[in-house]
């Protein structure tokens, strides 16, 4: 990926040759760093003090990355040895703060370019936490509950000790959710005797999880769509949605798009998309995917008026607006081309920089509005900093005061963007306008706290 990046401005590139040069064959961090260093210039240029207190040099460097051995034996007494990591990004703003991804693609260029990404993502909330991210290449995928539990286990038996309220609080991404957040939480209590709630987010809500945590990231990513489609005068109402992805974020980007009218019309898999022109029917979705734990083809074999499509991504039928939520760079220049060609006039970031560079600039170029995941897909670790709120406080707020916190969070997050990218000169770009504002926050609590 590094070689198609656009070249950087004479003012971040020797920031971002010591990178390629220090983390060789991580493209996906490369990828993330390149991102920001092209939209921060003139913030640097507005305030010298970050140029001459080395604020983006210290940046792009770890405060601590920790790897280590996950032994685990499946239920036929085989022994199976995973890499288990955790990368402690920044914790200028509060506690590191971000999810563990369990995923057989898993590596350190990709959680390194997820803890990076969470450091800007988590100054745009607002709230007080740094930026960490942290998984393994175990693919929970086929494997039993128990063996899954044993996992779980493994992992914490080393995790917990780098862990706590106050250090580093984890929750949940791509292949960690409930089930795995409850053995993982279950396993820190045992080791350390403490019901520490405020360690970990994502907890089931009877002890000690935040109502709306589980739909957050993919209500606040239609709600960051509705707010760009707002601005720009248009209503989501009676809007096609395409959405790729069945998992958590996925699953609550569709029930939230029913509930303000949208038509979600797409769902997909590591195997193939389904498409619903009566719109994807959320039940028989959880259904097939969080009770069966069942491939998205099963979706369409129990739907009449769906469709599975197999081996290809739903960027090809025609939206509105989309909001990819599987992973990295899912959607690429030619999937842009196609969702253009479609008419699609918004899209809204539900994962983590799952579009590619050419394809963010060619929707860029088109007019289309684009919330980059940083902005877009940020209510899901929002809702987890009410969590740690909530756990310190030991209290539990309703549904609707939560959901009321996680729109006005959303709001904020469109109108710091907004106003950064007006500001900064790009009016309307919010990948400047992210990039700009989060960095900003950083950059000036790393200026107060000194050179450490
Ligand atoms: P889940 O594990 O719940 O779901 C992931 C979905 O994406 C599954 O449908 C999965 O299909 C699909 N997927 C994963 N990897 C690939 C791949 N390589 N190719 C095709 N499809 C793939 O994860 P989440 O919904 O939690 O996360 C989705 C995205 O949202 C990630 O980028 C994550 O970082 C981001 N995110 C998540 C947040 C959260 O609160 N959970 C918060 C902010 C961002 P399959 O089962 O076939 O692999
Ligand atoms: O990418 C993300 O923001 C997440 N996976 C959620 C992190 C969190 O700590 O809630």
């Amino acid at each position: 990926m590094t070689e198609t990046l656009a070249p950087l401005s004479a003012a971040v590139r020797p920031v971002f040759d010591t990178v390629v040069a220090r983390n060789a064959h991580e493209p996906e961090f490369h990828q993330a760093v390149h991102e920001v260093l092209a939209s921060i210039v003139p913030v640097l240029e507005e305030h010298p003090t970050f140029v001459e207190a080395g604020i983006v040099e210290r940046l792009v460097e770890p405060e601590r990355q920790i790897i280590f051995r996950v032994p685990w034996t499946d239920d036929n007494g085989d022994l199976h040895v995973n890499r288990g990591m955790r990368v402690q990004f920044s914790s200028v703003l509060g506690p590191y703060k971000g999810g563990l991804r369990f995923h057989p693609s898993v590596n350190l260029s990709i959680i390194k370019f997820l803890g990076f990404e969470q450091i800007f993502k988590n100054a745009l909330t607002g709230q007080g936490i740094g930026g960490g991210k942290g998984g393994s290449d175990f693919d929970p995928h086929g494997r039993s509950d128990a063996e899954v539990m044993r996992f779980c286990q493994a992992f914490m038996d080393e995790l917990y000790r780098h862990l706590g309220e106050h250090t580093d609080v984890p929750a949940g991404d791509i292949g960690v959710g409930a089930r795995e957040v409850g053995y993982l939480f279950g396993q820190y209590r045992k080791i350390t005797n403490r019901h520490e709630s405020g360690m970990f987010t994502g907890k089931g809500v009877q002890w000690g999880g935040a109502e709306v945590r589980t739909e957050a990231t993919g209500y606040g990513a239609v709600f960051f769509a509705e707010e760009m489609l707002g601005t720009a005068g248009r209503d989501i109402a009676g809007m096609r949605m395409g959405v790729s992805g069945s998992g958590n974020v996925a699953i609550y980007a569709i029930a939230k798009a029913h509930q303000l009218g949208a038509i979600p019309v797409t769902a997909s898999d590591s195997t193939g998309y389904v498409v619903d022109d009566h719109g994807i029917d959320v039940d028989l979705l959880r259904q097939v995917k969080e009770v069966d734990r069942a491939r998205i083809s099963a979706y369409a074999a129990a739907r009449p008026s769906a469709r599975f499509v197999e081996g290809a991504r739903p960027w090809e039928v025609p939206v509105d607006i989309a909001v990819p939520s599987a992973t990295q760079n899912e959607l690429d220049e030619d999937d842009a081309r196609a969702l253009i060609a479609g008419g699609v006039r918004a899209v809204s970031e539900g994962a983590n920089m799952p579009c590619t560079p050419a394809a963010v600039s060619a929707f860029q170029k088109a007019g289309v509005l684009f919330g980059p995941g940083k902005a877009a897909n940020a209510g899901g670790v929002a809702t987890s900093a009410l969590e740690m709120s909530q756990n310190a406080a030991r209290q539990r707020w309703s549904f609707g005061d939560s959901e009321a916190r996680l729109r006005e969070i959303m709001q904020n997050v469109h109108a710091a963007a907004y106003s950064a990218a007006e500001r900064y000169g790009s009016p309307g770009d919010y990948v400047v306008g992210a990039n700009c504002a989060g960095f900003e926050r950083v950059a000036h609590a790393m200026l107060a706290q000194g050179v450490i």
